[in-house]
């Protein structure tokens, strides 16, 4: 389903696509107002992972569907753990789908993962979706984080590369089970937000 016209990405990371700098400056900023109208509407919550622990990441999502975890498991859900329905996708995030991906369908959803300067995301793969064809397109704003990729198999050989705001990276293909985590944030790098930290906007077909 990934455009066979998708434009060049800047460069690959064991097969995914950075594309570095897609939002300028002004979009970023329009989207950091979008994902605060998102978070006013749909609290950030830090999720459990199945086993009890705390992530270090809190989290939303905007969307027919948002992901959660909890001692029940990995799932979307069609509401927040509070009760309301989920707000609809940044129109700013749609935008950046619709160029990269092709199949003239929109996203389920569209996770909201906010790190602290500490905040880090382990090694883990994509796959509570139902149709692997579809790629996972993610967003970085704000401060660097260095993301790493692995291979569909746990183990053996990663690349990594500092994600800067406005960066884009497309899991599709061969890479779209790929594992991939954030080793660390470098606090500061960027001001677009009114402190440190980073937020990535994440899109999945789920159903
Ligand atoms: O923060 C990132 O860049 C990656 C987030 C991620 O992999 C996820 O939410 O599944
Ligand atoms: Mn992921």
């Amino acid at each position: 389903m990934t455009k066979s016209a998708m434009p060049d990405p800047t460069l690959t990371l064991r097969g995914a696509a950075l594309y570095r700098g897609w939002l300028v400056p002004e979009a970023q900023a329009r989207l950091v107002a979008e994902v605060r109208a998102v978070v006013a509407a749909a609290p950030l919550f830090r999720p459990v992972t199945p086993s009890g622990r705390a992530m270090s990441v809190r989290m939303t999502s905007a969307g027919k569907l948002g992901w959660v975890s909890d001692r029940r498991g990995y799932r979307y859900e069609p509401r927040h753990p509070d009760g309301m329905v989920w707000p609809p996708v940044p129109e700013t995030a749609l935008g950046v789908w619709r160029a990269l991906v092709d199949g003239g369908r929109d996203p389920d959803c569209c996770l909201v993962n906010f790190y602290e300067p500490e905040a880090r995301m382990g090694m883990h793969q994509d796959r509570d979706e139902a149709d692997f064809d579809w790629p996972v397109v993610s967003i970085s704003l704000g401060d660097e984080a260095l993301f790493r990729v692995g291979s569909t198999s746990r183990g053996g050989p990663t690349e990594s590369a500092w994600l800067q705001s406005g960066d884009v990276i497309v899991l599709g293909g061969a890479a779209r089970l790929a594992h991939h985590g954030v080793d660390r944030l470098r606090p500061g790098s960027s001001r677009l937000l009114r402190g440190p930290g980073r937020i990535n906007l994440t899109m999945r077909v789920v159903t």
